[in-house]
């Protein structure tokens, strides 16, 4: 244990939180029925970190908080992530806008984001910040995203600071960053493909 972990920093919590959901997919197998509760907690910590990314991402983090809210209230009356696919299957709501299976779908987007704008942060020491984020997002989100929405957001990209000042605003070093950063990017990867097998499952397409 060193020293910093006194004291929580949110991308600490941020990969706490998703180790121990990746932890128990792990324990559970394939066919664990995960519950919304522990997993919408979990995506929680997530929209804290979009706050950090300065002002562009308040958007992001405001349009993400939404559905994670969404599903989080949701909870009582579905118990589990099975259960709102299942549901929206039946009511061919799946692909819907605004729907639980359609939500579930984005913030899965949002936690992808996140994990491959780290891999970028940390694969070299010349690549900005803003070049990490613009190809993450060029990755995973813009292909699904309106035209109108992929401007807003390739322009918002230069709002982004420094690896150096989001260092300083994390609250973090350089090596705790990148330490952290490497829990959530082997943590997230399990729970993105748990939820991707929920809809692989019923035989619908990712592609949307
Ligand atoms: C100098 C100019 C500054 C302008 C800054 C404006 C930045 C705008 C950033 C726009 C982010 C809003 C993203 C909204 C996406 C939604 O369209 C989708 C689909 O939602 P649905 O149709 O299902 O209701 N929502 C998501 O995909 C949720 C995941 C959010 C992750 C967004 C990351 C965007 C990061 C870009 C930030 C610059």
């Amino acid at each position: 244990e060193d020293c910093e972990n006194d004291e929580t920093t949110a991308l600490k919590a941020m990969a706490d939180a998703f180790e121990d959901l990746s932890g128990l997919i792990k324990e559970n197998g394939p066919h664990l029925d995960l519950t919304l509760k522990p997993f919408c907690h979990a995506c929680s910590f997530v929209s804290v970190l979009f706050g950090f990314l300065g002002f562009a991402f308040k958007f992001a983090e405001m349009e993400y908080t939404s559905k994670v809210r969404n599903l989080e209230g949701a909870s009582e009356t579905y118990g589990t992530l099975n259960n709102i696919l299942d549901f929206d299957v039946r009511n061919d709501s799946v692909k819907i806008q605004g729907s639980l299976s359609r939500n579930l779908r984005r913030v899965r987007q949002g936690l992808d984001l996140m994990r491959v704008l780290f891999q970028n942060f940390l694969s070299a020491d010349d690549y900005s910040l803003r070049d990490a984020a613009t190809s993450a997002y060029q990755n995973v989100c813009a292909p699904y995203h309106t035209w109108a929405i992929r401007t807003a957001a390739f322009a918002g990209m230069c709002t982004l600071p420094s690896k150096e000042q989001l260092v300083l605003n994390l609250n973090e070093t350089y090596e705790s960053t990148e330490k952290h950063m490497r829990r959530y990017i082997d943590a997230s990867l399990p729970v993105i493909e748990y939820i991707d097998n929920l809809y692989i499952a019923r035989e619908i397409s990712l592609d949307w």
